[in-house]
């Protein structure tokens, strides 16, 4: 049985029960445009597009892209029960860093880490001895709003983290349909593949302006060891 209705919104009534759950047991981070934090509310309230229009709610998230040592970037599937963006291709993990000591701190975007790795075992079955915190470049933040369906959606404000590192992956299904490796060649034939809708290939839409605007300049800087260079924590980019 679907949960999304013909309109494509996934009712209250229909929503998987473990994404149910996430969603009024995740507190997320409210921020303001200067990634201030100004509040917190559910999971639920913050993808709601009626009340991120009507009260102009921005909370904090992360993207992660984990490369392998032969530098190809894995990709999951999101799974068909998640309520907003089911079964699109997306980066490694999303998630966002919730409303508590550890996930708080700022420094260095510690809290952000310590959520990238929490939810790296929890979607992907990563264990967090795989990926110490110290591990995960930030390399910058964006801006952006997105609608999923009509009644759901993104607006974040999202730490781009970066992480090279060989692990043991098992997908959580109620979370992730698939994951794949991807060189950069295999990445342009997806995004064409998506462009021309062939094979009902849908990509996230904060992946795509990630590819769009950085990946490509960054994965060169993955592969020389330098990507140092070009992390940039400063500018929040309005995308
Ligand atoms: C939210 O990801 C974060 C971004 C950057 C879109 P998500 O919907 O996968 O969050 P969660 O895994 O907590 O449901
Ligand atoms: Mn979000």
């Amino acid at each position: 049985l679907s949960s999304h209705t013909a309109m494509g919104e996934t009712t209250d009534a229909a929503m998987d029960a473990v994404q149910r759950r996430l969603m009024f047991e995740d507190e997320c981070i409210l921020v303001d445009e200067n990634d201030r934090v100004v509040g917190h509310d559910s999971k639920y309230n913050c993808h709601l597009m009626e009340k991120i229009e009507a009260e102009n709610l921005l909370h904090r998230a992360f993207s992660v892209f984990l490369f392998n040592s032969k530098f190809e970037l894995l990709l999951q599937q999101r799974s068909a029960t998640k309520v907003t963006f089911p079964l699109v291709w997306t980066n490694t993990c999303c998630s966002h860093p919730l409303y508590r000591e550890s996930e708080l701190i700022e420094e260095n975007a510690l809290g952000v880490r310590n959520a990238a790795q929490r939810k790296l075992l929890d979607e992907l079955g990563i264990p967090a001895e795989d990926l110490p915190v110290d591990q995960f470049t930030p390399l910058g933040r964006i801006l952006y709003k997105a609608p999923s369906d009509g009644k759901w959606g993104e607006h974040e404000l999202d730490y781009l983290l970066f992480i090279v590192r060989d692990v043991n992956v098992n997908p959580n299904p109620d979370e992730v349909a698939d994951i794949k490796y991807v060189n950069r060649d295999q990445l342009k034939e997806l995004l064409r593949k998506a462009d021309a809708g062939e094979e009902g290939l849908k990509l996230s839409p904060w992946f795509r302006l990630v590819v769009d605007n950085f990946l490509f300049k960054w994965w060169d800087h993955v592969e020389r060891g330098t990507i140092g260079e070009v992390a940039d924590m400063k500018t929040i980019h309005k995308l």
